[in-house]
């Protein structure tokens, strides 16, 4: 590679250079010629073409960043939710048209191809695909990144329904291999787990603790470039994979002959084996803290290797590298870095600690107190003995300066402790990485300002400054261009381009919303995205919509706390006012879900199911005459998402007030011209100050509110009494007439909405019915949705990813970008 700062391309990029890189890679790469390749082999083909424009750039990228020295940030994650990654390679390579043309001369198109690709999904939802969009940001913003995380060998499952009820089946995404990822069997790291500390002499004669006698495990990495748009810059994203140190262990052999030693072998392969399913947090695990613990060693050992390459002194390391951790999964990694220097490389504690609490910043992404990790002591001592003495001694000096500032206050000191007393004690990961990092920043303002007031407001009053709020953001090239081709177009021929790189340039669509022609070009679009979903609804559940119906859309995990049971409530009661007044006049409406519940979260199962029967039900009741459809569409993903998302007119973001940390599927619907109908919740409160509003929905409790109802003591029972409305449907769906097959199988639905409602469901249902009454208004009125829909469409600059990382890099990282 040449040292010059240019950079230029040996490879043809013209339309015949493509057919013949695409045809070489079908014969070199797959052995298949152009007679007998599948649609599969083509898209491979076409994958590796792309991706070999792209990894020219990586070089070239990895190349200046090494010349520079730069300052690198490393996003550790236990989660990137990718999704397809054709159309965005090409986009990147910026060969999107030349492409299209060259598969057209060989009688195929890209459509057809994209479709041939499984989702890379590593991830359970909104944590693991900002992941994603932060990383697409760095790059397209030309900043030095790596995000490290684990290879898993499955992802999150796929989801089917058996009469109603969701099956679990693996994602064996990696069965037919994928084009984009490079595996780097030369930067494979051996880290261990379990074994005890001795106590022992170093080389200088001190008697110190040595953790010895642990099980070794062979990090192995994965690499998957990730090209920036409109740029050279290529970053990449290293995921590791478990193995067993030796192919084969001889120790296990000659102990219990060949099948012992093949069993140890898979022991080892089970850390990287699967993700695991749960949204909010998977505690108690061991595999889960191994998890953990090991790629964030693995990773950490990779940093080291890289930092040395360039630099000599350790007090330069926070100079050169930021750490981000993405929620408190990888938290361990604070105390490893610790433990490298201490223990590995002799530093002295203050020195040592210094540097770690420099390097660190960690984001949060919830409240719910079940998502806060915790481990119990005993686990820790099993796994990582070390790390657990190295944490009880982080924590003596913690509270060694709790008692410097608030001298004599136990009260402070218990709930500030990183330790938390009990029957069993408790190592809070939370307390842990605020401890740990230089910053720590909530996801959206109303989560932040919660988050300093509520959950960590000792903390905050300890370490004033630390905390700092980034509200998250969607990556406009995956969530428009890509996903929304039509609209893309429209918006290029009316403001210009730009906007992919610049989203606050949308605001220039502001001028024509209410222009009529604009309004019906931009309906027009909108109707067409939903002709194309009412064909995807139908070729997978075989369930006839109407394009010119509201689609009312709430695709999200399903969980207690986002209400999917408020919608179906309000389903129910439209329902009940049609059969009772069938000259109603409404909308036709046809409300869409998609949703995977974790496998051990009943209730959630059970409220897909009652969606699916009470949907069963209503799509086959003549009397309705379609102007009600539900539709639950099965196994929900990015690739999924990217379909729905462009036909929505009605966004559902109707969280508890104070639950949703911040939301990123209401930014990606609202980008895309869907009205948000929801609640001061998470980032729906800043989306409603930069939409107007006029132009969104808000219905439902404040925080304020929610937190005197829960104070008083809030009762269920009492709202579902005085609400004849409200108690008709609660009962109708305790009833058993819409599951008479399976009685009682939606009776825990029903009882728990009536005696227990945690997320306070009754309490907002008058308003969120009533909020409905005007959805249904505004959308008889065409010319007012369209300009309300181009409203959203213009506004949501701000919620551009590449804004979100610019405030980590200049704001936390201090980082800057390097041109390539
Ligand atoms: C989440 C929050 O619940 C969301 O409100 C937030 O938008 C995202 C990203 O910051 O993080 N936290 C969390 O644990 N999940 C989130 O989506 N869960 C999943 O990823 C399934």
């Amino acid at each position: 590679m040449s040292e010059s700062a240019q950079f230029t391309s040996a490879i043809d990029h013209s339309v015949p250079g493509l057919k013949k890189l695409i045809k070489n890679h079908l014969k070199f790469s797959l052995a298949r010629d152009t007679q007998t390749a599948s649609r599969r082999d083509w898209w491979l083909a076409t994958s590796k073409a792309a991706q070999s424009l792209i990894i020219e750039r990586m070089i070239a990228t990895q190349t200046a960043h090494h010349r520079t020295n730069a300052k690198r940030v490393y996003y550790f994650s236990l989660e990137f939710l990718m999704g397809r990654l054709f159309s965005n390679s090409l986009y990147s390579a910026g060969i999107f048209d030349e492409i299209e043309l060259a598969l057209q001369e060989m009688g195929l198109d890209t459509e057809t191809l994209r479709k041939e690709e499984y989702d890379m999904a590593l991830g359970n939802g909104g944590l693991g695909r900002l992941a994603a969009c932060f990383l697409d940001s760095l790059a397209t913003l030309d900043l030095p990144a790596v995000g490290y995380g684990i290879h898993y060998q499955y992802g999150l499952f796929k989801q089917e329904f058996r009469n109603g009820h969701q099956v679990e089946l693996p994602d064996a995404w990696l069965t037919y291999g994928t084009p984009w990822e490079i595996v780097r069997p030369e930067h494979s790291t051996e880290v261990q787990v379990f074994g005890q500390v001795e106590n022992v002499f170093d080389d200088r004669g001190n008697y110190v603790p040595r953790w010895t006698g642990g099980k070794k495990i062979l990090g192995v990495p994965y690499d998957i470039p990730i090209p920036g748009f409109g740029t050279n810059t290529v970053n990449f994203l290293r995921l590791w994979e478990s193995r067993a140190p030796e192919e084969f262990d001889f120790e296990a052999f000659n102990r219990g002959g060949y099948g012992e030693a093949v069993r140890e072998k898979n022991v080892s392969e089970t850390i990287s084996k699967v993700l695991y399913p749960n949204d909010k947090t998977e505690s108690g695990k061991e595999l889960r803290l191994v998890q953990q613990y090991f790629f964030v060693a693995c990773s950490l050992r990779d940093i080291f290797r890289r930092f040395r390459k360039d630099n000599e002194a350790w007090e330069d390391f926070p100079e050169k590298v930021a750490i981000q951790l993405n929620d408190t999964h990888p938290a361990i990694a604070i105390v490893e870095l610790l433990r490298l220097f201490h223990d590995e490389y002799g530093m002295a504690w203050e020195k040592a600690w210094s540097i770690v609490t420099k390097t660190f910043a960690y984001t949060n992404h919830t409240l719910l107190p079940e998502a806060l990790e915790k481990w119990s002591v005993p686990l820790f001592q099993k796994v990582l003995p070390r790390h657990l003495q190295l944490i009880f001694e982080i924590n003596k000096r913690h509270l060694e300066q709790v008692e410097a500032k608030w001298p004599g206050d136990v009260h402070r000191k218990r709930v500030l402790s990183i330790i938390e007393e009990g029957h069993v004690q408790m190592v809070r990961m939370a307390h842990l990485s605020v401890v740990g990092s230089f910053s720590v920043n909530g996801v959206a303002a109303l989560h932040t300002q919660l988050l300093k007031a509520e959950l960590f407001p000792e903390f905050d009053e300890m370490f004033p400054g630390k905390f700092n709020n980034k509200t998250n953001g969607i990556t406009p090239r995956r969530w428009l261009l890509a996903c929304n081709p039509r609209l893309s177009t429209l918006i290029s021929k009316k403001i210009g381009t730009g906007w992919e790189r610049d989203l606050d340039k949308l605001r220039g669509l502001e001028q024509y919303a209410n222009d009529p022609d604009f309004q019906s070009e931009f309906m027009a679009v909108k109707h067409a995205n939903k002709v194309d979903l009412a064909r995807i609804i139908k070729t997978q559940i075989g369930i006839s919509v109407n394009p010119a119906a509201l689609f009312d859309v709430q695709i999200k995990r399903l969980h207690e706390y986002k209400r999917q049971h408020l919608n179906l409530l309000h389903i129910l009661a439209l329902y009940r006012r049609l059969l009772q007044n069938p000259d109603l006049d409404i909308a036709p409406r046809v409300f869409i879900f998609s949703a995977k519940a974790a496998p051990g979260y009943d209730l959630a199962k059970c409220i897909i199911k009652a969606i699916n029967s009470v949907g069963t039900h209503i799509n086959a009741d003549k009397r309705i005459n379609d102007r009600l459809k539900v539709v639950f569409l099965p196994n929900y993903r990015v690739s999924l998402a990217q379909r729905i998302v462009p036909a929505a007119d009605l966004s559902e973001q109707i969280s508890t007030a104070g639950k949703e940390a911040s939301g990123t599927g209401n930014m990606k619907l609202a980008l895309n011209g869907a009205l948000t109908i929801g609640t001061l919740d998470g980032a729906n409160v800043e989306i409603r100050e930069e939409v107007g509003e006029e132009n969104i929905f808000i219905c439902g409790m404040t925080v304020e509110e929610v937190t005197a109802l829960v104070k008083k003591g809030y009762r269920p029972h009492d709202f579902y009494m005085a609400n004849e409305e409200l108690r008709a449907v609660v009962d109708w769906i305790g009833s058993n007439y819409f599951t008479p097959d399976e009685p009682g199988c939606l009776r825990m639905l029903c009882d728990n909405l009536i005696y227990n409602d945690p997320f306070l469901v009754l309490a907002d249902f008058q308003s969120y019915s009533d909020s409905h009454k005007l959805v249904d208004a505004a959308f008889k009125d065409k010319p007012r949705w369209a300009k309300m829909a181009i409203m959203n469409t213009a506004r949501m600059g701000k919620f551009s990813s590449d804004r979100t990382i610019g405030q980590y890099a200049s704001e936390i990282w201090k980082l800057d970008p390097v041109k390539v």
